[in-house]
C-alpha cells in the first residue's frame, strides 16, 4: 500500500483545496491529511483564518478523500509523521516548491500545480472589510496602522486627531485625516479610540449612536453607570463595543489562563501584577497625560479579574501623586482581599519596577517575566524544579493584529465579550470611579 501525506489549513474549503486532495489521493492508495492547529497557523503568521480547527477538519472529512486526518501542531512534525505512518510520498501545492525538499531524506516529495484563481484569502477579502478610523494623538497609532495591514478584514482609512501636524506618517498613508470627530464617523464603519481616557465615554457614545463599531483603549468609561450606558447602547444599535487590552488577545496569556483553570497549580491564592513604564511625564502637555492607573490599571487588573473574579470583599488603594499636578498618579497600588485569596496590582508611569506577573497556587505558581503583558513565554514552577514547565507562543506586534482579528470576528458574529467579558469592563470602570473618588477626597 502506497501511503501519501499532505498538510494544510483548509480554511473556507474551496475547489483549489479539493483538486489538491484529489490529486494527492491519486498518487497512492492511502491519504493522510494534516490540518493545521490554530496556534500553529498563528505562529507561522496565518492570523486571518476564519474557521475553527474543528470546522476545517470536518470540511476535509466531508470530501471523503482523506483516509485519515491528523492535526499539525508544531514545527518539524512532518518528519515525525512521515516516520510514524511509514509515508511513501509527501505532497503539497506548487506554491511551496522547494520549501519541503528536505523531506526527500525520508520519502518522495511531489509538488502539485496550484489551482489558479482561487484562495481562502480571496474568499475572505470578498467579504466586506471593516472601514476603520483612528482617533488620538499618540505615535502608537502609527504602530497600530502598520499592524492593521496584516488583517485582511479591517481597512484603516481615516484619522481624527487634535495633533494633525504631528501625524505626518498617517496623513501620508490614509484616505483622509480630520480634527472633526463627526466628519470621521461619517466615513467609517468602526473606530479605534486611543484618545485621552476622559474622552472615551463621549467618543464611544457618539460612535455607537451612529451605528459604528468601537474598539476603545481601556477604560472605556469612568464609572459602572457610564459603562452600562455604553453597553446598552451597543446592544440596542447592534454594534460591537470592544475593550482594547491587547494582552487578552495574546496566545501565551490566554493559554496560561486555560492551564490555571485546569488546576495545574492547585487553588489560586494570590495574583500579583506589576506594570510600569517611565514616561517623560514633564514633557507631555498635562491635558494629554494619562495617569498610572489610566495607563496600566486595566492591563494589570485583567488577570486579577479573569483568575479571581470580581467578588472581592475589600480593596485598598495607595497612590503617589505628582506634586505639581495632583490629578496624576505617579504610582498606584491596589490590594484586593477575596474570601480565600488576595491580589495586588502595582502600576506606574512615574515609577520603575519589575513588570512581572506571579500567580500563586497551592501546588505551584505561574511566573511570567517582564514585560508580562506582551509575553510570548511563561513558566509553571513547582516545589521540585524538575517538574517545572516552560511554554512559548510566538507573539507578533504586541497583540494588536490579534485584537483586530478578534474585532472583525466579533462584528461578523455579533458577539464581543469572548476575550474580555462585559462584567470585567464594568468592574474596571468601577475601579476608575473609586480611584477618582479617593483622589478627590484626599486632595
Ligand atoms: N492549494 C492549491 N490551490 C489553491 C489553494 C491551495 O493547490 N488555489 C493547495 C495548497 O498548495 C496546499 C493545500 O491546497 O497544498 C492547502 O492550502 P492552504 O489551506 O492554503 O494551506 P497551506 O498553508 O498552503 O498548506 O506546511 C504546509 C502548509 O500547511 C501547506
Amino acid at each position: 500500500m502506497r501511503k501519501v501525506i499532505t498538510y494544510g489549513t483548509y480554511d473556507l474549503l474551496h475547489y483549489g483545496h479539493i483538486r489538491l486532495l484529489e490529486r494527492a489521493k491519486a498518487l497512492g492508495d492511502y491519504l493522510i491529511v494534516g490540518v493545521t492547529a490554530d496556534d500553529f497557523d498563528k505562529t507561522r503568521g496565518k492570523i486571518n483564518v476564519r474557521q475553527s480547527l474543528e470546522e476545517r477538519i470536518f470540511a476535509v472529512m466531508e470530501t471523503g478523500l482523506a483516509d485519515k486526518i491528523i492535526i499539525e501542531e508544531y514545527e518539524g512534525q512532518k518528519i515525525d509523521d512521515i516516520k510514524r505512518y511509514n509515508i511513501d510520498i509527501f505532497t503539497v501545492g506548487s506554491d511551496w516548491e522547494g520549501v519541503f525538499d528536505y523531506l526527500e531524506e525520508y520519502c518522495k516529495v511531489v509538488y502539485l500545480p496550484r489551482t489558479q484563481g482561487i484562495s481562502s484569502t480571496k474568499i475572505r477579502s470578498a467579504e466586506s472589510t471593516l472601514r476603520m478610523g483612528l482617533v488620538g494623538y499618540s505615535a502608537f497609532l502609527n504602530k497600530f496602522y502598520r499592524e492593521s495591514k496584516y488583517v485582511n478584514s479591517v481597512d484603516v482609512v481615516g484619522l481624527c486627531s487634535t495633533d494633525l501636524q504631528k501625524m505626518e506618517y498617517l496623513k501620508d498613508n490614509l484616505e483622509f485625516a480630520t480634527d472633526d470627530y463627526d466628519e470621521l464617523l461619517e466615513q467609517v464603519d468602526s473606530v479605534y479610540l486611543h484618545s485621552h481616557p476622559a474622552k472615551h465615554f463621549d467618543e464611544c457614545r457618539r460612535a455607537l449612536l451612529r451605528g459604528k463599531h468601537v474598539l476603545c483603549e481601556s477604560p472605556v468609561a469612568m464609572s459602572k453607570e457610564a459603562c452600562d450606558n455604553l453597553l446598552n447602547l451597543a446592544k440596542a444599535n447592534g454594534c460591537i463595543l470592544m475593550e482594547a487590552i491587547r494582552t487578552a488577545y495574546i496566545t501565551a496569556y490566554s493559554r496560561m489562563l486555560l492551564l490555571l483553570k485546569s488546576g495545574r497549580i492547585g487553588n489560586i491564592v494570590s495574583v500579583d501584577a506589576t506594570c510600569t513604564s517611565l514616561s517623560n511625564f514633564n514633557s507631555i502637555d498635562y491635558r494629554k497625560r494619562w495617569g498610572s492607573l489610566e495607563s496600566w490599571g486595566p492591563t494589570a487588573l485583567l488577570p486579577v479579574f479573569q483568575v479571581l473574579g470580581m467578588e472581592y470583599v475589600s480593596k485598598h488603594i495607595f497612590t503617589v501623586r505628582d506634586e505639581f499636578i495632583p490629578e496624576y498618579d505617579l504610582f498606584t497600588k491596589i490590594d484586593f482581599t477575596y474570601p480565600q485569596a488576595s491580589a495586588s496590582i502595582k502600576v506606574g508611569t512615574g515609577v520603575k519596577s519589575e513588570g512581572e506577573l506571579v500567580i500563586s497556587g497551592t501546588q505551584g505558581y505561574v511566573y511570567v517575566p517582564a514585560p508580562w503583558w506582551k509575553t510570548d513565554y511563561f513558566e509553571l514552577r513547582y516545589e521540585n524544579p524538575a517538574n517545572n514547565k516552560r511554554y512559548f507562543y510566538q507573539v507578533d506586534g504586541e497583540g494588536i493584529r490579534y485584537e483586530l482579528v478578534a474585532l472583525a470576528n466579533a462584528v461578523r458574529n455579533g458577539k464581543s465579550d469572548y476575550y474580555i467579558s462585559s462584567e470585567i469592563t464594568r468592574e474596571i470602570a468601577n475601579i476608575m470611579h473609586d480611584f477618582s473618588e479617593e483622589r478627590d477626597q484626599n486632595r
